[in-house]
């Protein structure tokens, strides 16, 4: 991997304004650092920026599952593979607001919409609307995800009260039409640019263990950064395995400290970005998610499921983040005193 000029071998701090011009040298560089320079300069940019002894603690629900139209060679929902998933219609607003309200007395301060869609029919986003703003009612930060929109459903959104819009690029751009090909990376520009125009906060990633290089993982954080505005959360999802999608014949999971080393770079190049580590935390040791937080990860997903897939228990989410001394709305876990010299 080549070393890229401007790259301190020696993790001194150059923490400058956000950049938008981030060349993939720069970031392969970065990622090629010894692992304590590279953690170190990621814990720095993250000290300069948040408090780390905090993760965000934020909750899914699929609104409506399966049948998606899409051919994404990673999901359970596509009616493109048979993944033995029952499709469903559009939940009613009253389970859906039944659902948040749990999820925030369970210690989740956003919530997150999610619908199998290529793209939301005006009269679905009537619905959805009105799930939002009975969301935020609740007092929860809210966060939908319905494929792609046009301007005038991101201003709708807006108003109803939406504060986030979940729209992922997914992979890099070369490995993009390996994945799905019955829509463009182009057209998920062009949504978190509506989304964006419409003053709603973006939240961006993708997905790692698909069979992509290193190169890619890197291409993709890249090409994040290098957004007109870093999207506000940036979600790294492990493939969470399903059965019957074409990903399974490519999947590998990635080297844990080649996870650490790709959220320490997301941290680098996205300094104010919270970083969620999102799905695939079941396959994840604490000793790895340990890591991952010192990287400068800052959010979790939290409940016993994803969309269709799982996500690690309560208690154990719980009992990490309380060895850790992290702080979140999970654990709601008051300052601890240092430990003394006889502990
Ligand atoms: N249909 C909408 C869309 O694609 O934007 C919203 C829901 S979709 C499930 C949201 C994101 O979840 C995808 O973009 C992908 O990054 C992630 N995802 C889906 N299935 C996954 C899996 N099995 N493992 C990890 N991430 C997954
Ligand atoms: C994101 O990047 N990860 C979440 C959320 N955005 C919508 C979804 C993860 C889905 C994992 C697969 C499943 O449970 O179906
Ligand atoms: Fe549909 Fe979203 Fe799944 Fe793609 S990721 S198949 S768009 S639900």
């Amino acid at each position: 991997m080549v070393q890229a000029a401007g790259v301190s071998r020696n993790g001194s701090r150059d923490i400058g304004p956000v950049r938008h011009d981030w060349g993939r040298l720069e970031a392969e560089a970065l990622y090629a650092l010894p692992f304590a320079d590279l953690m170190f300069r990621a814990q720095s940019i993250h000290r300069e920026n948040f408090d780390p002894n905090h993760v965000e603690t934020a909750s899914l629900l699929s609104i409506k599952t399966g049948g998606c139209p899409e051919d994404c060679g990673y999901c359970s929902q596509s009616a493109h593979y048979d993944t033995g998933l029952k499709a469903t219609k559009l939940m009613a607003q009253a389970d859906v607001v039944a659902t948040a309200r749990r999820a925030r007395d369970a210690g989740a301060s956003r919530f997150c919409m999610a619908a199998a869609w290529r793209n939301p029919k005006d009269r679905d986003l009537d619905e959805v609307c009105g799930m939002v703003s009975a969301v935020k009612d609740l007092g929860m930060e809210t966060c939908a995800t319905l494929g792609m929109l046009t301007p005038a459903q991101a201003a709708r959104l807006r108003d109803a009260g939406l504060d986030f819009y979940n729209h992922n690029v997914d992979t890099s751009p070369e490995f993009y039409d390996k994945i799905i090909t019955t829509r463009t990376l182009q057209d998920r520009i062009d949504t978190l640019a509506n989304v964006r125009d419409a003053g709603i906060k973006v939240c961006c990633g993708g997905i790692v263990g698909m069979g992509e290089e290193v190169e890619d993982r890197l291409g993709m954080l890249v090409m994040l950064a290098n957004l007109p505005n870093h999207p506000e959360s940036v979600p790294i999802n492990l493939w969470n395995e399903v059965k019957g999608v074409p990903v399974n014949d490519t999947a590998e999971r990635p080297d844990p400290i080649a996870l650490a080393r790709l959220v320490a770079v997301a941290r680098i190049l996205m300094p104010k970005s919270v970083v969620r580590l999102s799905a695939g935390r079941q396959y994840m040791t604490d000793e790895l998610q340990a890591l991952c937080f010192l990287a400068g990860a800052n959010s979790i997903f939290i409940g016993d499921v994803l969309l269709t897939t799982k996500n690690p228990q309560r208690d154990r989410d719980v009992n990490l983040l309380d060895r850790l001394g992290v702080r979140s709305r999970l654990n709601q876990m008051q300052p601890v005193a240092p430990p003394s010299a006889h502990d």
